[in-house]
């Protein structure tokens, strides 16, 4: 009796203060820095009325209340036509757990606050990738109850008939061990390798004394190389096997010729191939490899030989691209010329201008030849695009701007109209994110909302580090931070849409190992592809209720258009959180 009252008593209680939890107070579930700004979005349905009224941050046991805040005025969400209202308690600094309540509506999960926050994240982040290890086991020591055999050794490759040369007839076996498994698959593509591999570097070249700063607890911790490094040679030693050292080429990607079913990656066992070299990933290789013989020449004495290794190979790729610069992929065209069918990811891009620039420019940038700059024919008048898999001429920028004061005189020269562009095109994206429903960079356009959208608002954050890197302007990481915001929870799903971070992260991502291993949580580490306005259509996966882009997530292994995971949206996220983490005294 007295046990029931006291519920009843708390129950009131609850109704009264308003004060069970509200999925409709949307912040980043991962914390705050003490110093920097901090806000949470409460959305309210279309056409409701908004009042002007306070909020709370109050103790987890609701029994203090330790700052008390004005809500903004209403924002009206352009996508969704929903109102939402901003809590900025930017101006509490003490570190702690908290919850913020707002009256009538309810509290917010957990909010953290303290030095360090996003730490864990761009640690997990990185870590995701040693989970997507080919060729080797994952045992307990590293994984953790994701432990599993090794899966696909590939030292018994086969080369596809659209991919003979003189050298290697029909037939010919090679071994192209390592390497990562991607997009939620069991294949291995160069083209995404590229832009995961070369945001990755980038990281290492902007923030070194940060990226020596963590260990991921893999195999190689404790050894002379950061785990940063370690994890990027996993798929870089794939890389390598995969140029025809003969001619220089590149094999476009390694493949079963269809999909193998929701199996452990030891249970797929098809044959595999190596597949028609293309133009796009010769020249991405020849970016990637140009990279990685700049940041592995300072360790020699770790890794003898590599630095140079990387340099030849990069140096024989842009040769074989010269000569080869028609070498589009197209699959379906492959597909009737040559068997067996392939039908798995195609990576198709028609446009290599922009693989050019960049392979030029981290050649010029690692070789000082002026030749290579000359070779990127590099026009300052045209609209910039967010790096992705298929355009990837910012990577080349970020690199002539990050070395500017070590290129020839006549690079020099062009870095200062790409400082511009990059500058302008950093302005762009920052231009009236306050007016925005969440306050995010991200999503300030129905078109942000892409198949893999957080790689989008991952990109941004991306942009505006590098902004910041020119400038020293806080802004500009500011900024980037609403996007790292957006990821862990500020934004239209509610979801924190990397796998074992938040309190509510995505628990059902599109990736083989997370079904099939029969355990409850999903690989950690993993950053969901996100929103997509036109996933419905893409995977057809039933289920979906959201009736605007920004919405459109399904937190279901079928949705592999709003919920797949690829490493290159992680390695953008691995970057963006170790940046913020790297510069968080200067938000
Ligand atoms: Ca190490
Ligand atoms: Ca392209």
């Amino acid at each position: 009796m007295r046990v029931s009252l006291i519920i009843l008593l708390l129950l009131a209680t609850k109704l009264v203060n308003g004060q069970s939890l509200s999925t409709n107070i949307r912040l980043n579930q991962v914390g705050f820095y003490p110093n920097a700004v901090k806000v949470a979005v409460i959305v309210h349905d279309a056409g409701a009325s908004t009042a002007p009224g306070k909020f709370q941050l109050m103790t987890p046991d609701h029994k203090k209340v330790v700052f008390t805040g004005t809500l903004s005025g209403p924002k009206q969400n352009q996508i969704s036509g929903k109102v939402s209202q901003f809590a900025d308690f930017s101006a509490f600094k003490q570190k702690g757990t908290y919850i913020l309540a707002v009256p009538g509506l309810g509290h917010s999960y957990p909010v953290e606050i303290r030095p360090d926050v996003h730490r864990a994240v761009a640690i997990g982040a990185l870590k995701g990738f040693y989970y997507q290890r080919v060729s080797t086991e994952l045992p307990a020591r590293y994984a953790g109850k994701w432990a599993r055999p090794a899966g696909h050794p590939d030292t018994r490759v086969l080369i596809h008939p659209s991919a003979v040369s003189p050298g290697r007839p029909v037939g010919t076996v090679i071994s192209s061990p390592r390497g990562w498994y991607d997009a939620g698959d069991y294949n291995k593509y160069i083209v995404n390798s590229g832009i995961t591999v070369g945001t990755l570097l980038s990281l290492y070249e902007d923030f070194p004394a940060y990226a020596k700063s963590f260990d991921t607890n893999i195999p190689e911790t404790g050894n002379a190389v950061p785990d940063l490094l370690d994890e990027v040679l996993w798929n870089l030693r794939w890389m390598l096997t995969m140029q025809d050292p003969a001619d220089g080429g590149v094999y476009h990607k390694l493949t079963n010729p269809s999909f193998d079913g929701m199996v452990m990656p030891d249970k797929a066992t098809k044959d595999r191939y190596v597949i028609q070299k293309s133009i796009t990933a010769t020249l991405d290789f020849a970016a990637v490899l140009a990279q990685a013989s700049r940041v592995f020449k300072q360790y020699n004495k770790a890794l003898p030989g590599l630095s140079d290794s990387c340099r030849t190979a990069a140096v024989k790729a842009w040769k074989w691209a010269e000569q080869n610069p028609n070498a589009v992929y197209r699959q379906n065209e492959m597909n009737t010329q040559f068997d067996p069918d392939v039908v798995t990811g195609s990576y198709e891009d028609r446009d290599a201008s922009d693989e050019w620039v960049w392979a030029a420019l981290e050649l010029y940038v690692t070789t000082k030849d002026d030749a290579y700059y000359t070779a990127a024919k590099l026009k300052f008048d045209e609209k910039l695009s967010l790096p992705s898999w298929n355009q990837v001429r910012l990577l080349g920028y970020y690199t002539l701007a990050r070395f500017a004061n070590e290129v020839t005189p006549l690079g020099k020269q062009g870095s200062e109209s790409v400082k511009k562009q990059l500058l302008a095109f950093a302005d762009d994206l920052i231009q009236g994110t306050d007016q925005q429903a969440y306050g995010t960079v991200m999503g300030k356009s129905a078109r942000d909302y892409i198949w893999g959208s957080s790689a989008v608002a991952a990109n941004q954050g991306i942009a505006l580090v590098q902004a910041y890197n020119l400038t020293k302007d806080g802004r500009y990481l500011r900024f980037a931070l609403t996007n790292l915001d957006y990821l862990l929870g500020r934004n239209a799903t509610g979801y924190s849409l990397l796998t074992g971070f938040g309190d509510k992260p995505v628990m059902n991502p599109h990736h083989r190992p997370s079904v099939a291993d029969g355990i409850t949580e999903p690989v950690p580490g993993l950053l969901s592809g996100g929103p997509n306005g036109n996933a419905p259509k893409q995977d057809k996966c039933p289920g979906y209720t959201a009736t605007s882009a920004d919405e459109m997530l399904l937190d279901d292994s079928c949705s592999y258009a709003s919920n797949e995971i690829a490493i290159n949206w992680n390695a953008p996220l691995v970057y963006l959180a170790a940046a913020i983490e790297a510069l968080q005294t200067k938000l």
